[in-house]
């Protein structure tokens, strides 16, 4: 397919585990294929979050590429959840076993991305400035790879580290026998908080929202479990593949009434004791859609939190009663309420006392200073659409995506813009992406558009784009399907509220992934409707 300029088939931003497979998936079928990546090697999110206490909340044995039966049997996880460190070392496995760094230029950020209409290409262009086309340009920069870093005043003035969990300094960084404030609580936080409290001499926590967090139960796979799987390891892909999250079910009963008051209470304790992803939330179909049934389950951990937590004053600190549980990210955590019993952990509430400023060696609240040689930041992420936004695309007649998506991010899938031709984005706004088994979408995400890529090829079509009213259709199915359910409640970086400025609106689809799956084989098999094809 390449073209008589010079140009490739199709460049691809991001070497994460999207960018991986759609190298991998676009290369087997000919293609040519360029990749770009801003950190020094592959794992995308894996490779830049490698803070104190990094872990996967998927189990480990659903958390892999399926494409390969081989790559399935040969690779081998040691824990139930995998540490950030073997989830790298996986995607390292990954990429040196199909050769991938040959097609990737490490260390180049891209910087500017715009459709040539005239040559039906898009040029894309790296901070080294290279400058390269392609028929097809392939966004693999994740969901959560724009960090939020909150300007907070006087910061500049802080003679002490400061390090973000986003970009943690891979060379090691000894905590030991410092004072270490921690801002943010959300699952990089509340992963990080335990292991730092751990080396520090003192940790400080900054809580602006209390987080329900789960424990996670992390241990070495059962290895009859295991065996079990591997026996017909792609049956129980198949099989994960059906459920709504892409990775076990562990939904009981419709309802949280379906269970009487004694029943629901030993099924939360039970799986309190067993952990596991999604927690007590997945127990019960109805715990996101019926307020009733998710206050159970938020019911049942404030009494575990003031049940582990010594201080009265810090229980509250940490009940989280402002949002149902799991409509912010439900997190997995290792020891995160006790870590709060220690003698050298401080709670800081923001919400009664927000911070006013930093100054050389300290954080100041309205009522404290809290003196510091190290401050965290696990504030976050301009999530969906700022990496995206910092790619500077432009589309047909020069149009910004931000300016596409000024009242919030508008897409067909998930996958596709429309008026930005030939551009797809893997785990894109609109689609499941975060709310199911992340490696499982990607690979459905690339499986999807190699395969309209293949048809192009074949009805010598050579530019793609939705049609604005399927994609408004689809975006309006998002927010249906999102409104049915309690997430449209909570402040959370789901709907862009962590980000000041940024239009609210639910991000990811939330039917599913079998529904999501099915719509987009529907879309394939009815010969693309909803996109424009054309030579
Ligand atoms: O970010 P977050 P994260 N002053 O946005 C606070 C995935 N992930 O990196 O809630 C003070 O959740 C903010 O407070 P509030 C997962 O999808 C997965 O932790 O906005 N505080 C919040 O407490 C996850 O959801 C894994 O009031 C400020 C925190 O910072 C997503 O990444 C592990 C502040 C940010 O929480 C993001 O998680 C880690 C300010 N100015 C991450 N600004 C696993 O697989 C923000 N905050 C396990």
């Amino acid at each position: 397919m390449t073209g008589q300029d010079n140009r490739i088939d199709a460049i691809i931003v991001g070497a994460g585990f999207g960018g991986m497979y759609a190298i991998h998936r676009l290369r087997s079928m000919g293609l040519t294929v360029r990749g770009f990546e801003a950190a020094e090697d592959v794992g995308g999110t894996w490779w830049w979050n490698c803070y104190p206490g990094a872990r996967c909340d998927v189990e480990s044995l659903d958390y892999c590429y399926g494409f390969d039966e081989a790559l399935l049997d040969e690779w081998h996880w040691s824990e139930r959840f995998a540490t950030q460190a073997e989830v790298l070392r996986y995607a390292m496995h990954v990429a040196e076993r199909y050769r991938l760094r040959d097609h990737i230029t490490f260390n180049a950020r891209v910087d500017g991305c715009t459709w040539d209409e005239d040559a039906q290409a898009w040029t894309v262009s790296t901070e080294l400035g290279e400058t390269v086309r392609a028929r097809f340009l392939i966004a693999a920069t994740g969901c959560l790879s724009k960090p939020n870093r909150p300007d907070l005043h006087g910061l500049d003035d802080f003679a002490g580290d400061i390090l973000f969990t986003q970009a943690w300094p891979r060379e090691v960084f000894d905590l030991s026998g410092k004072r270490v404030g921690v801002i943010g609580t959300g699952s990089s936080g509340i992963q990080s908080i335990p292991v730092i409290a751990q080396k520090a001499a003192h940790l400080t926590v900054f809580q602006r929202t209390a987080n329900f967090t789960l424990p996670a139960v992390n241990r070495p796979i059962f290895a009859d479990y295991e065996a079990e799987i591997r026996a017909d390891y792609l049956g129980h892909r198949r099989e994960i593949l059906q459920n709504k999250a892409a990775t076990v079910k562990q939904t009981i009963a419709e309802s949280a009434f379906d269970l009487s008051d004694d029943e629901r209470e030993a099924a939360y304790e039970d799986k309190w004791q067993r952990g596991g992803a999604g927690g007590i939330p997945v127990l019960f179909a109805d715990s996101l859609t019926s307020p009733a049934s998710n206050e159970e389950a938020a019911r049942f951990v404030r009494r575990k939190i003031s049940e582990i937590v010594d201080d009265p004053e810090a229980t509250e600190s940490l009940t989280p009663r402002d949002h149902p549980i799991a409509t912010k990210r439900i997190c997995l955590d290792t020891d995160y309420y006790a870590t709060f019993n220690r003698p050298n952990v401080t709670l800081v509430d923001l919400k009664k006392t927000p911070i006013e400023r930093v100054s050389e060696g300290a954080v100041h609240t309205a009522s404290a200073d809290y003196p510091l040689d190290v401050i965290v930041f696990a504030t976050g992420f301009d999530a969906m659409t700022g990496p995206l936004r910092a790619m500077n695309v432009r589309g047909a007649d020069g149009m910004k995506i931000e300016q596409a998506w000024a009242d919030g991010p508008r897409t067909f899938l998930g996958l596709m813009v429309a008026g930005f031709p030939n551009l797809f984005t893997i785990t894109g706004p609109g689609s499941p992406s975060v709310m199911v088994n992340m490696i499982a979408a990607i690979e459905q995400h690339v499986n999807w558009i190699a395969a309209l890529i293949d048809h192009m090829r074949e009805t010598g079509k050579t530019r793609v784009e939705p049609q604005a009213a399927a994609q408004e259709a689809w975006v309006d199915e998002v927010r249906r399907v999102a409104d049915a359910t309690l997430f449209p409640l909570a402040n959370s970086w789901y709907n862009g509220d962590n980000i000041a400025g940024k239009p609210r609106m639910f991000m990811a689809y939330v039917g599913g992934y079998p529904a999501y799956a099915e719509r987009c084989e529907e879309v394939a098999g009815a010969g693309y409707a909803g996109l424009e094809l054309s030579a």
